[in-house]
């Protein structure tokens, strides 16, 4: 345990009444909110405050088989899937527009559901209403293609259907950012929907349920689940009237859902994790890569997929930039997510603060040099862990190559940039990267040859909607966000057209006999 003086603490106040009282949900399934049919509850309580956030009604398999239901039929009728771009466009701005004059109530529930800095949830928030207007502008701009190149009497064309019922599983890190990496787009597309947020952070999913309808959804094209991932993650991934599976999560849960849903060649999307390096060169511009770094790691106490848990740094600077990074580590404000400037909040759970302990335990015990924290922060809740760095020599240790997803920095160094790019691509993900270097052919070598989704030049973890996301390897298949992103969700069907008289008969009269 640390003493909270010895690392940048901002205490706890006492919570305002609108900040403590639990919010309440039911299911939505069919345009209704429901109980679960078990009857039985869930509570959230806050990662900081320990208070109780939410209680939410269960739903179990049977609940699942209902929602599925309503959504294979809402999608079968057409009710959404015929409509025009423009209307399904209309829709998802008006979407957009419940969400932002609920901006501050679904930033403060996503706060205290994750822990994540309340400013921080208010920017997410923000971006995620961008993303609904952005889904917005592709639904008006799918189409297919022509071809007029096959011969005088052909013309075959190309068109994209929405591909059916999608199910969506999403996880606790950003709840409503990745639900809004999906289902607009799927809206867009035609499609219908089931979504299933985590466990613990269910609170904006459902809250967005109860802006559907007035901005014109119809009943069936959206329901959400609420309840355990084993559970309701088999029949959302293996029953038939499913279409396609879209999940961000772990990438042991994924392989599982991925097999689940191949079993009848559904059509799957994976966003999974990731061991993010970033490189820093000896000409980099020193400050901006050592505040990306410490931005990189700490962000989302590094529950993130995109996290930079690996800094890569030239032999020629590395201790004194290693020394810059952990002055600049102390500097950063942990505690508190109602403070102003903090930045880090605490971890998701204790299990999981567990884990991270664990695998710095297992750093040290494999001979790596903690630089910096290490240890959880004296705390009634418990749950912050200090920021921590970790020097490793030995890439092939495993705090080097696995996902830790908790505020732990690993630094390696390298001779030169093919040594640095063999490091990058030396574990089984494959999300994104980073560059610093002011050489463009540094800066151009690195991007070709780093095998992820996102490679950063002089920046780090920027995001837009029209740029995709998704990774390399086992990080992921296929990608969000992007203007192709709502193509993912249609499938593509050919139409061939005969022009005129049909003279090449296949059987003739004329045939010899
Ligand atoms: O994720 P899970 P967890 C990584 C990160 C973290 C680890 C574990 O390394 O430490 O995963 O987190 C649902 N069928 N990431 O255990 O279990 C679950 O209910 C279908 C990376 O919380 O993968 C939730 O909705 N679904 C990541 C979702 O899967 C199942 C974000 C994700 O939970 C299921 C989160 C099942 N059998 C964790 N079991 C990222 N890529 O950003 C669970 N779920």
């Amino acid at each position: 345990m640390m003493n909270p003086n010895d690392v940048n603490f901002v205490s706890h106040n006492a919570l305002t009444e609108a900040q403590s009282t639990p919010f309440q949900s039911k299911l939505y399934i069919n345009g209704c909110f429901c109980e679960g049919s078990s009857g039985e509850l869930s509570s959230r309580y806050s990662p900081a405050f320990g208070h109780l956030v939410g209680q939410y009604a269960q739903a179990n398999e049977a609940d699942a088989l209902t929602a599925i239901d309503a959504a294979r039929k809402a999608f079968d009728s057409g009710v959404w899937s015929d409509k025009t771009g423009a209307e399904r466009s209309n829709i998802l701005l008006k979407i957009a527009d419940g969400i932002e004059s609920q901006l501050e109530e679904f930033a403060l529930l996503e706060s205290m559901e994750t822990g994540k800095p309340l400013q921080q949830a208010q920017d997410e928030i923000v971006g995620s209403i961008d993303i609904w207007r952005y889904a917005a502008t592709l639904a008006r701009n799918l189409h297919g293609d022509t071809y007029h190149n096959l011969g005088s009497n052909k013309v075959g064309m190309t068109v994209r259907e929405p591909l059916g019922v999608v199910s969506c599983i999403t996880p606790w890190n950003f709840p409503f950012l990745i639900l809004s990496q999906k289902l607009p787009f799927a809206l867009a597309a035609g499609c219908t929907a089931i979504v299933k947020p985590a466990e613990l952070t269910s609170g904006t999913t459902i809250k967005l349920a109860m802006i559907l309808e007035s901005a014109g959804v119809p009943a069936g094209v959206v329901n959400i689940l609420i309840g355990s991932g084993r559970t309701l993650g088999a029949p959302m991934a293996t029953d038939p009237r499913v279409d396609m599976v879209t999940f961000t999560g772990s990438t042991s849960v994924g392989q599982r859902v991925a097999a689940q849903a191949s079993q009848s060649m559904k059509k799957i999307s994976m966003e999974l994790g990731g061991k993010n390096p970033q490189i820093i060169m000896p000409d980099c511009d020193w400050e901006a890569a050592v505040d990306a770094v410490v931005f990189g790691v700490y962000f989302n106490a590094g529950e993130c997929c995109n996290s930079g848990s690996r800094v890569l740094v030239h032999e020629s600077i590395a201790d004194d930039f290693l020394a810059a990074v952990v002055e600049k580590s102390k500097l950063v404000k942990v505690g508190n997510p109602l403070a102003d400037g903090v930045r880090v909040g605490p971890m998701i759970h204790e299990g999981h603060l567990d884990e991270v302990l664990g695998y710095i335990a297992k750093a040290e015990e494999q001979g790596d040099n903690l630089l910096l924290g290490g240890q959880r922060i004296e705390h009634d809740t418990g749950l912050y862990l200090a920021p921590t760095i970790i020097r490793s020599a030995n890439s092939g240790n495993v705090i080097c190559h696995e996902e830790i997803f908790g505020p732990v920095l690993t630094a390696l160094t390298f001779t030169d940039l093919d040594e640095a790019i063999a490091i990058a691509n030396s574990t089984e993900f494959g999300l994104s990267a980073s560059i610093w270097s002011k050489d463009i052919d540094n800066c151009l070598t690195a991007s070709k040859k780093i095998q992820a989704g996102t490679v950063w030049i002089n920046t780090f973890m920027d995001g837009f909607p029209e740029l995709p996301f998704g990774g390399y390897k086992q990080s992921g298949l296929g990608r969000e966000l992007g203007r192709l992103s709502v193509e993912e969700y249609t499938e593509i069907k050919t139409i061939q057209m005969h022009i005129g008289e049909r003279t090449a008969m296949w059987v003739s009269s004329a045939d010899p006999s």
